[in-house]
């Protein structure tokens, strides 16, 4: 693999630095849960250096033609935009693999036309939105949402969508849905990570997430079909994906194919694969820990190398201080 006879061709100069938010990120899960050895069996690097290495290594590969989409376009906001090339090269979509330069390499694999987004369960009128639906049913606006990692890095990415809100109304929720489950595809010809239960980072596929319907239906809830005014890239969790921008990066899932609406909080990957570390809600929290890190604050990737990224103090609700009454009468470090 490339890993193991990478040489860095460049010199190692602003980019030969990690930080300890880097450093502590996922990848610790995975050696304890065992992984590393066989990891590095596969050549597979592990630890900081990945994360560095992963940094510059590279360039982004835009395999598929991105559609211009027609939208209303956003206000300019007080953060400056992530560029594009970082949006699509710096990710976490462990269906291709667990370093986050493996979405932009291997991604293109996914065919994502046709598509069938299908929303059923507890619902009055099933719907399947086929792959020009998803561009055409409803009205496209663009929202510029800050984007939070759980690993303590975010961005600030300009998305395309419409509320899912929108999309829950036609399908007539019942009044037993309490909670919307969420699938990713699972196509294990196109998806490395599939194939190969180290090369996806041990997770039982198909990738899973879950709302309650309260949060579901919340304005700020979108269902991106694109960003920087075009079609998704597939690294990017082509060609519909969530976004959530007040809960922790890893609850905007990707590459939907099913919307299911259910009487029972579902199970989301995460919160199986390591439940003392991630829980359902994934609410931004600064003043609540990750057992191996701190949330207090992040490092906001902006046009600069690792050196010129800003620190910057976290802010509970990723900022988005208008949900905070969906969880008024809860204890927030046991709802984690
Ligand atoms: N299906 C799927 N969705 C996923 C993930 C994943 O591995 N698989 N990673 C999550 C995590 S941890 C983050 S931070 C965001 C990253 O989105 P981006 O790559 O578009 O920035 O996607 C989330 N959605
Ligand atoms: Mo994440």
């Amino acid at each position: 693999m490339a890993r193991k006879t990478f040489k860095p061709s460049v010199k190692l100069t602003e980019n030969d630095v990690t930080d300890e938010s880097v450093f502590n990120d996922r990848r610790a899960l995975l050696k304890k849960l065992g992984f590393v050895g066989a990891g590095a069996l596969l050549g597979q690097s592990t630890g900081a250096h990945a994360q560095l290495f992963d940094w510059f290594k590279e360039k982004p590969k835009i395999d598929k033609t991105l559609e211009a989409l027609t939208y209303d376009a956003a206000t300019p906001t007080k953060d400056t935009l992530t560029p594009f090339e970082k949006v699509t090269s710096y990710n976490n979509f462990y269906e291709f693999g667990t370093d986050k330069s493996d979405p932009v390499q291997h991604a293109h694999a996914m065919t994502v036309d046709p598509w069938s987004l299908k929303i059923d369960g507890l619902v009055e009128n099933p719907i399947t939105l086929k792959y020009d639906d998803l561009h055409k049913r409803f009205p496209l606006e663009e929202r510029i949402y800050r984007l939070r990692c759980v690993e303590a890095w975010s961005m600030v990415i300009p998305w395309v969508g419409f509320e899912l809100n929108k999309l829950l109304s036609l399908a007539k929720p019942l009044s037993s849905a309490k909670y919307v489950a969420f699938e990713t595809l699972a196509r294990r010809s196109e998806m490395r990570g599939l194939k190969n239960r180290f090369v996806g980072g041990g997770i039982d596929y198909p990738y899973v997430e879950g709302l309650r319907m309260d949060e579901a239906m919340h304005p700020l809830t979108l269902m991106a079909v694109g960003l920087y005014g075009k079609t998704l890239p597939n690294q990017n969790g082509a060609p519909i994906r969530l976004v959530t921008p007040w809960k922790y990066g890893f609850k905007s899932i990707k590459s939907l194919v099913r919307i299911r609406l259910t009487d029972k909080q579902p199970p989301t990957t995460w919160n199986i694969l390591a439940p003392q570390e991630y829980g359902f809600y994934a609410n931004v929290n600064p003043n609540v820990d990750h057992p191996r890190w701190s949330q207090a604050s992040e490092r906001r990737i902006t046009s600069g190398g690792l050196f010129n990224q800003e620190r910057i103090a976290t802010q509970m609700f990723n900022g988005y201080t208008e949900v905070a009454s969906l969880y008024k009468n809860m204890d927030l470090s046991r709802f984690y």
